[in-house]
């Protein structure tokens, strides 16, 4: 057995440091990881820069790139390389950080998860076809969450795209579609640092969203356009709020509304509306919903107004919103369903109105009226201008009983009343436990901006890189990632990259041997013999090992509640599984 295949965590930063100029360019960006500066800034203060020294030395297309991602604050790459990608990554500047990824979904999620909590664009570099295609169900997650992604793939050199040596990426700018909103190969060398600036100003404008660049690898070396350096500072900003008319429009309806409700969608915690949105509420007595499969939580879920996330089904969401007679969606779209129970889509008597930064939602809403612009100043101005209600607020709803301990594995509940009584009240909850979601709704407490976050398209193998991410992004906050044993498998290598960059979430394993969700659908649908729904015989605990994370088995609440301490009190990742009970599939 070599060393490779046999080592352990005390003996692993030895075996990096033997590694060579890689390990050499880990070890910077893990200690300025160390460092914590995560603010989109260059990680380390140095500024022994190709920027300083322009003139002298920044006239590689590959220099100009550099430097334009360096002064637009994009110095942290999450990737997975291949030859194709080896010249953009050369001579890799000291200020950068680089996060290995073992496989794209991973480089994808993690990428997303730091754009979306520090709200400002990720880079990814991927390796051309295959890479690319390995990323594609992350990528679903973060159009539907419309995260600011670069999504960065090498091609082949152009002398040799044309014959389709290995590794060419045919059709490149197609194979991202429809998950980015723009797609793009450089018809030239000297194209290439506009086509970056036009990327990074893409994905950041509302509304927000991946994009995608295909780079021959040649590009780099080629000398740049030197016109591109006035791309370097460019700064390009998207304004838009109600002027007075739309404005008074939408606040008279609120004004002159019995009973309204408020039904709040990820894009309020993305723009950090989350104040706003309690201040509207509480001038407007009114109670509060969480949009439908949000990926995020826009309310805190301790306010006596919350009422909760609304069900996923046509049927239902009238039901849950009877009696209301104006119903204000902001930050979502109309909505966002799931089962098919159809029905009217707005209870009898009720007009909807809808505030969102993308076009696609609004013009797509099947019912109701709807705005376009930017959620935070249009939320603050509905804030401020509504009249205070002298309605009674809404009565607050009791938290649920705590869960039954009863013999044989925990209830998911159970679990969530202990992650509640346990975590710091700033924790922050990635959630990727399918069956178990209206669970954590009511039971975990999530107040402050950036407390949650859930794939936006269902697309599993998001959450735990995607909680890597967010670690990054908020060093002073602790992440918990709680996963299903079926949804785990399909980024599980996440773990390496936790272990190998000391990213100390805590992934908790929800282990019911089955995929709960699924169960619960075939019932829905009524369909039965289904094969291929358990997944017996996985122990976490090894492949945590494996991967070089700490994992321990916690099977009673006691035990639960030590390791879940423990891990929290750990700067290095760790890795609970919980057997958990499969209730009512
Ligand atoms: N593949 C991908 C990439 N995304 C998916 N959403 C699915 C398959 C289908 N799927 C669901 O929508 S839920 C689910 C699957 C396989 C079961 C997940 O099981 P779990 O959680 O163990 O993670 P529960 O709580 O047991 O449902
Ligand atoms: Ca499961």
């Amino acid at each position: 057995m070599n060393s490779e295949q046999c080592f352990t965590g005390s003996d692993r930063r030895t075996f990096l440091k033997g590694a060579g100029a890689l390990a050499a360019s880990v070890v910077a960006a893990e200690s300025a990881l160390a460092q914590q500066p995560h603010d989109g800034q260059p990680a380390r203060g140095e500024s022994q820069t190709t920027s300083q020294n322009r003139n002298k030395i920044t006239t590689s297309v590959h220099d100009v790139t550099y430097d334009l991602l360096r002064r637009q604050g994009l110095t942290t790459v999450f990737g997975n390389p291949g030859s194709n990608e080896l010249p953009f990554l050369k001579d890799f500047p000291s200020d950068f950080r680089y996060f290995l990824a073992l496989h794209e979904g991973v480089a994808v999620g993690m990428a997303d998860g730091y754009a979306q909590a520090t709200g400002k664009p990720a880079l990814i570099n991927l390796h051309s076809t295959a890479g690319s295609g390995n990323g594609m169900g992350a990528l679903a997650n973060a159009w539907n969450s419309h995260s600011p992604l670069i999504v960065m793939a090498g091609q082949q050199t152009r002398a040799m795209v044309g014959v389709e040596a290995l590794l060419t990426n045919v059709d490149s700018t197609q194979l991202p579609r429809p998950l980015v909103k723009w797609s793009y190969e450089p018809s030239t060398a000297q194209d290439v640092t506009l086509a970056m600036s036009r990327a990074l100003h893409m994905a950041a404008l509302p509304p927000s969203g991946p994009v995608y660049l295909s780079v021959p690898y040649d590009d780099w070396a080629a000398e740049a356009d030197p016109r591109s350096s006035a791309l370097l500072d460019r700064q390009v900003h998207a304004v838009g709020s109600f002027d007075g008319v739309s404005l008074s429009r939408v606040v008279d309806r609120l004004n002159a509304a019995k009973n309204p409700a408020l039904v709040l969608g990820p894009e309020v915690d993305a723009c950090r509306g989350n104040a706003h949105a309690v201040r509207l509420a509480e001038k407007l007595r009114a109670p509060v919903w969480v949009a439908p499969s949000a990926p995020r939580c826009p309310f805190p879920t301790t306010h006596p107004h919350f009422r909760g996330l609304l069900p996923a089904s046509i049927k239902r969401i009238s039901a849950a919103l009877s009696g209301h007679d104006v119903i204000l969606v902001i930050g979502a779209p109309v909505f966002r369903y799931h089962q098919y129970e159809p029905g009217t889509y707005l209870p009898e008597g009720a007009e909807l109105i809808a505030v969102t930064s993308d076009p696609q939602e609004a013009a797509r809403a099947p019912v109701g009226d709807a705005v376009v612009g930017n959620i935070h100043t249009t939320l603050q101005a509905l804030a401020d201008n509504v009249r205070r209600s002298g309605r009674p607020s809404p009565t607050t709803q009791p938290r649920p009983a705590p869960a039954e301990i009863g013999p044989g594995p925990l209830l998911p509940e159970a679990v969530f009343d202990v992650i509640a009584a346990t975590a710091p009240s700033d924790a922050i909850y990635l959630n990727e436990s399918t069956s178990t979601t209206d669970f954590l709704w009511h039971r975990l407490p999530m107040q402050e901006q950036g407390s949650y976050y859930f794939p936006a398209a269902g697309g599993l193998g998001w959450a735990m890189p995607a909680a890597l991410g967010v670690q990054l992004a908020e060093p002073s906050r602790r992440v918990i990632a709680v996963i299903g044993d079926g949804s785990a498998n399909y980024s599980i290598t996440a773990l390496w990259t936790a272990a190998r960059y000391k990213i100390p979430v805590v992934f908790l394993i929800m282990k019911n041997g089955t995929y709960g969700a699924l169960r619960w659908f075939a019932q829905v649908l009524k369909i039965e013999g289904v094969p291929g729904l358990d997944v017996p015989g996985i122990d976490f605990i090894s492949l945590a090992k494996g991967y070089g994370v700490e994992g321990v088995c916690a099977a009673t609440v006691d035990n639960l509640k030590q390791a879940l301490t423990a891990a929290l009190g750990s700067q290095a990742p760790t890795l609970i599984e919980v057997p958990t009970r499969a209730e009512g599939f």
